[in-house]
């Protein structure tokens, strides 16, 4: 299938929901949010639903809050991860983040408003039956929580300088990184009202591309020639499949990852194809960047 042709219009669909989720004010926390969430990115979360959705059933215009509330959930928690007190970075994707620019008080502030409103977003979906908008918002709830993203924030933060194991790491990987991979699937199927067989199938393709996912970007983050715009994880002495096993044996790790990933969907025909391209061009590195849009 062509990817970067997918890409492109569901990306084009994405920008424009986002856009109109925080229409342009004058004020600076709308502006503020606004030049964190309409600043690019792959917006692989939102694409990964409508994947999800369409493959079981649903519409995109149905899918549409959901999959943006994936996006602000994500964008908040880089905002907040690039803060003094966390990663502290100066860029993100690709221009200064957003406390060098708007200050630490409203960065933060920047990273609330995007997480209550993504669940506001998805509490007003008309076109879904509301017992399926409920999952919805308990999939993405338990999912960017204490026992997903942010407990593994925090289990990142703690770990800094402390001994790598590989159970260690892919612990702080799958809650930090792939909760929210396997939440963006799983609503779509969820949204969809898929039969728990199929939900099963996304939840493992989920999980397995979130730890590729992860897998690769710490590898192009050790890479000298790498993609990473921040401080690298090597400065941060933070744990990676790459320190703890080497580049070969990480890259190992995350091919195994993606046949996993593509094994969950096997069965699955022509529809999930989308699902297939990017997991494949995830861990082949060439993951077609962002919209022209
Ligand atoms: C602060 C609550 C809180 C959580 C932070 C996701 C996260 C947890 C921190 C991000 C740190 C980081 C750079 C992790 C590497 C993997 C990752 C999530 C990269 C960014 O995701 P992309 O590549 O970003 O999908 P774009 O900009 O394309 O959306």
């Amino acid at each position: 299938m062509d990817l970067a042709r997918y890409l492109a219009t569901r990306r084009r669909t994405i920008e424009q929901a986002l856009d109109r989720c925080f229409p342009a004010e004058r004020r600076m926390l709308r502006r503020a949010v606004r030049y964190s969430l309409l600043a690019g990115g792959k917006r692989l979360r939102p694409v990964l639903t409508l994947a999800a959705g369409e493959l079981a059933g649903a519409r995109q215009r149905e899918l549409l809050p959901f999959a943006c509330a994936l996006e602000l959930v994500h964008t908040y928690s880089l905002v907040h991860d690039d803060l003094p007190a966390m990663d502290d970075d100066d860029l993100r994707r690709g221009r200064p983040t957003s406390h060098k620019v708007f200050g630490e008080g409203i960065a933060i502030l920047v990273g609330d408003a995007l997480l209550s409103e993504a669940f506001g977003l998805m509490s007003s979906a008309r076109r879904v039956p509301a017992e399926r908008v409920v999952a919805a918002i308990g999939e993405l709830a338990r999912a960017a929580g204490e026992t997903g993203m942010v407990g593994g924030q925090a289990l990142d933060l703690a770990g800094q300088g402390g001994r790598a194991t590989v159970a260690r790491v892919r612990d702080i990987h799958e809650r930090k990184t792939g909760a929210l991979f396997t939440a963006a699937v799983r609503i779509g199927g969820v949204v969809a009202g898929a039969p728990a067989p199929l939900l099963a199938r996304l939840t493992r393709y989920g999980r397995a591309l979130g730890l590729a996912f992860q897998v690769v970007d710490d590898i192009q983050d050790a890479d000298p020639n790498g993609t990473g715009d921040g401080r690298t994880d090597q400065a941060l002495d933070k744990m990676t499949y790459p320190a703890l096993l080497g580049m070969a044996r990480a890259r190992a790790h995350a091919v195994q990852a993606r046949d996993q990933a593509l094994a969950a969907v096997a069965p699955l025909g022509a529809e999930a194809e989308p699902l297939r391209a990017i997991v494949t061009a995830v861990v082949a590195g060439v993951l077609p960047e962002e919209s022209a849009a």
